[in-house]
């Protein structure tokens, strides 16, 4: 790239954060990362780029913090990833979820407008949005959201659009549908499985205990995901997207392939607990990345058994590495 770039990200210790910085770094950015305090260190996910990305103190809740990032910054692009992202924690912390995840993205639009008003705005809205809107979901569903999150997610994503309609701001919402990785927060259900299935084929464990098994997602690869990101931001006029594989899988379904990915047969070790079904819950989705492929010319390149498929093998190399340093200790 000729021209010098910068970007700032927020939730760059998240999932995302991590493979969308390693993206925009190949891009040849300037990048600055939002970290907000924390006891311990939760810098993992950034192992490999730390060396090349700024990182700048900030909350999402701390209105001046945002602004003093954006100036320190002086970005040409903002994603704002940072969120109270797991679902069942948006029913335990209601409030803290909507501070987060929806008056935190006018927080930062606000700042945006102050300090950085030509900055494009990236905003991570989610398929969670559409919860009990029947599939497949497009960028004309109607949203009928099913938890605390998704409906935190609903106000993030229209004061995005209306920050664009009022203030004439490139500000854009990516309607991501489930994306997962290796480096996906171990309380997500993909997650759960793979690590558990590395657990019970290593004898650590016998059991998996999970909730629904016949919710279905669509669920693609991180890494794809990204890259969609930056591609909105990159089109001559701001646009809403749509990002999926176009493809659903039950839980059940998933237990089936993670579990056979270790030679493992998935109905000799899940339990169904009760205690994990959600108060309510969001059935099927199943997006349609129809705008996206003729516009972006985004398509995902990993299917869901050879995500899973690395999913499980990444977590049967990490759980071999921690016992190999227990009986090497
Ligand atoms: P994640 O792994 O849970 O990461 C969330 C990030 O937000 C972390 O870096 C976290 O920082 C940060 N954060 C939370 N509260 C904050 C606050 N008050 N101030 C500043 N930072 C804060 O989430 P993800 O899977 O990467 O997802 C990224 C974004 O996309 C989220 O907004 C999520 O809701 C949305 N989304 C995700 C998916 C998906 O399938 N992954 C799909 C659609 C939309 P700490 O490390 O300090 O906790
Ligand atoms: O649940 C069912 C659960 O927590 C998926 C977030 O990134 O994607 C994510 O939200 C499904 C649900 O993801 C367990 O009931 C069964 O139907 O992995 P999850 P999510 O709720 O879809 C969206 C797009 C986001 O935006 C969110 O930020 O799996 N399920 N048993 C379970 N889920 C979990 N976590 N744990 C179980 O034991």
């Amino acid at each position: 790239m000729s021209q010098e770039r910068r970007a700032l990200v927020t939730g760059v210790t998240g999932q995302d954060g991590s493979y969308l910085v390693e993206h925009l770094l190949d891009q040849g950015y300037e990048v600055y990362g939002l970290v907000r305090r924390s006891s311990s260190a939760n810098l993992d996910r950034l192992d490999g780029v730390l060396d090349r990305l700024n990182l700048v103190n900030g909350d999402l809740l701390d209105q001046s913090s945002l602004m003093s990032a954006l100036k320190k910054a002086r970005p040409h692009e903002v994603y704002n990833l940072a969120a109270q992202s797991f679902v069942p924690t948006s029913w335990s912390e209601p409030v803290f979820t909507a501070e987060a995840t929806a008056l935190g993205v006018l927080r930062l639009l606000e700042a945006i407008r102050a300090v950085a008003p030509e900055a494009r705005f990236y905003q991570a809205s989610t398929s969670e949005m559409f919860g009990k809107t029947a599939p497949p979901q497009s960028e004309q569903s109607p949203f009928h959201p099913r938890s605390p999150y998704g409906v935190a997610k609903v106000y993030g994503h229209w004061a995005t659009v209306n920050y664009r309609e009022s203030y004439g701001m490139y500000a854009v919402s990516g309607i991501l549908f489930n994306h997962e990785s290796p480096r996906r927060g171990r309380e997500f259900v993909t997650r759960k499985v793979t690590r558990g299935v590395a657990r019970i084929a290593c004898g650590l464990e016998d059991e998996l205990r999970l909730g629904n098994l016949e919710a279905r997602r669509d669920w693609g690869y991180a890494g794809d995901y990204v890259r969609a990101m930056w591609l909105m931001l990159q089109q001559e006029e701001p646009c809403d997207y749509v990002i999926a594989t176009g493809q659903t899988h039950s839980v059940r379904e998933l237990c089936e392939v993670a579990f056979g990915c270790a030679g493992l047969d998935w109905e000799r070790h899940v339990r169904v607990d009760e205690e994990l079904l959600r108060p309510a819950e969001v059935d099927h989705l199943v997006g349609d990345p129809s705008r996206a492929r003729a516009e972006l010319g985004w398509e995902p390149e990993v299917g869901f058994e050879e995500l899973i498929q690395g999913m499980v093998e990444a977590d049967l190399e990490e759980t071999r590495r921690g016992l190999r340093a227990q009986q090497g200790s």
